[in-house]
């Protein structure tokens, strides 16, 4: 193995999301003092729309191109500051190339160079020692060790931030738990996600899809979209609870309204014709009741971001049950995930690499969540590109979850589509 990959060249450029927003993409060249070789790694950023209050920034230039969405500074950033400072490091020492970013950016949440900035040279790095080694992303992320393939996580019904339908909660998941390995569970996944949409077809209901690829009707309630997705399982062949279990995002946050205190549920007051409002404990009421009466295992930001009493009632309730998932609530910050183990809040934790902004920093989050006997779900953002670290990511960890959409939209589809091939290589089967 070469000692030596010495940064010779970063380079950064502007390009689109899924949602035809600006995001950043670099380009990181390493030379093998050793042997003169050149190689590189490109990595591409992803942006979130229902943001948490506590992630690191993302860097937008403000400015009237791209109606202030542009990331051209953060460009800058990369092709100047950070450029100047990374040439002739050595790729190798991914801890020491990050501590350095975060040293630079000198703010508590990137708001300097910009997560966006931070985080897509860190990942290049990543890549380019992967290709220089000639071992697959996964292996060099997460050596001889990393071998379990995720289950999904597959958010079939958009709501909330994601989609302009009635639905207030953002995500209705189904995960394959029976199935024996990843090829199965994306057939089963999709199989479900097939009969939802001859179902929706059939009640004249909108097949149209949300940003993450998932179905985006007009419905009531959690209740109607769980009743439906347990229908989607049965006409698939599959037994709820037994093949397929479910989850949620509820994204409580975006429904949180701090004048009144209550989370509001706009579309189901629309539906129903009366405001539906829902203070913590009846919220915490409401998911008991739905898990009494359909086969969800984890429920992601059920209360808000700041709630953390409302947590630790909500976990003191389910938490034996339910997988009980925080992110707006840690944003993979190894502080805020501390603070929350203290005070036995949530028992698993989202991992979205640019609410913090480095690689390092996100195995950290997920090192400290192990320690504690919290699990760690790898998690794509709904603006998202081509790029597929996050599936390697979940197999380096051996984190057991992944949650990347539907599939349906080369963005989310391409993070299964690279499981499929690492779950070949590992078996040994390309
Ligand atoms: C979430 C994510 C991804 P966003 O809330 O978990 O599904 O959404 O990227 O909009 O924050
Ligand atoms: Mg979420």
């Amino acid at each position: 193995m070469s000692a030596y990959l010495e940064i010779t060249h970063i380079h950064a450029r502007e390009i689109l999301d899924s949602r035809g927003n600006p995001t950043v993409e670099t380009r990181v060249e390493v030379r093998d003092r050793e042997t003169g070789r050149s190689y590189d790694g490109s990595a591409a950023v992803p942006s979130g729309a229902s943001t948490g209050r506590f992630e690191a920034v993302e860097l937008r230039d403000g400015e009237p191109r791209y109606f202030g969405l542009g990331v051209r500074h953060a460009v800058k950033n990369v092709n100047e500051k950070i450029a100047k400072m990374l040439r002739g490091r050595n790729a190798l020492n991914q801890t020491a190339i990050d501590a350095a970013l975060v040293e630079l950016d000198g703010t508590d949440n990137k708001a300097n160079l910009g997560a966006n900035a931070t985080l897509s040279v860190s990942m290049a790095v990543t890549r380019a020692c992967a290709r220089a080694l000639n071992l697959p992303l996964y292996r060099y992320l997460g050596g001889a060790n990393a071998r379990n393939l995720p289950v999904p996580m597959m958010n079939i019904l958009n709501g909330g931030k994601h989609a302009d339908n009635t639905v207030d909660f953002q995500e209705f998941m189904i995960m394959p738990v029976q199935a024996e390995n990843f090829a199965e569970r994306l057939r089963v996944c999709a199989e479900v996600y097939h009969n939802l949409k001859k179902l929706l077809d059939a009640r004249g209901l909108s097949t149209g899809v949300g940003d993450e690829g998932g179905f985006a009707p007009n419905l009531p309630d959690a209740e109607s979209v769980f009743a439906l997705l347990e229908e989607a399982v049965n006409a698939a062949g599959y037994v709820p609870g037994v093949d397929v279990k479910f989850a949620m995002d509820a994204a409580a946050s975006e429904l949180y309204n701090e004048e009144t205190g209550m989370y509001h549920f706009p579309g189901e007051s629309r539906l129903k014709g009366q405001e539906i409002l829902r203070d913590t404990s009846e919220m915490i009421d409401y998911y008991e009741r739905l898990c009494d009466r359909y086969p969800i295992c984890s429920i992601e930001d059920g209360l808000s971001e700041d709630d953390w009493d409302g947590w630790q009632a909500l976990t003191k309730r389910i938490g034996e049950k339910v997988q009980l998932v925080g992110d707006d609530l840690f944003v993979t910050n190894v502080r805020r995930l501390e603070a929350g183990i203290k005070l036995n809040c949530a028992n698993a934790i989202l991992i979205k690499v640019n609410q913090i902004g480095t690689i390092t920093e996100a195995l950290k989050a997920v090192e400290l969540a192990v320690k504690n006997g919290y699990r760690s779900v790898i998690s794509h953002r709904s603006g998202e590109t081509e790029d597929t670290l996050i599936a390697d990511l979940a197999v380096a960890l051996n984190a057991g979850q992944i949650k990347t959409g539907a599939p349906c939209r080369s963005d989310r589809v391409s993070k299964y589509n690279r499981l499929l091939g690492i779950e070949e290589e590992i078996l040994g089967i390309s």
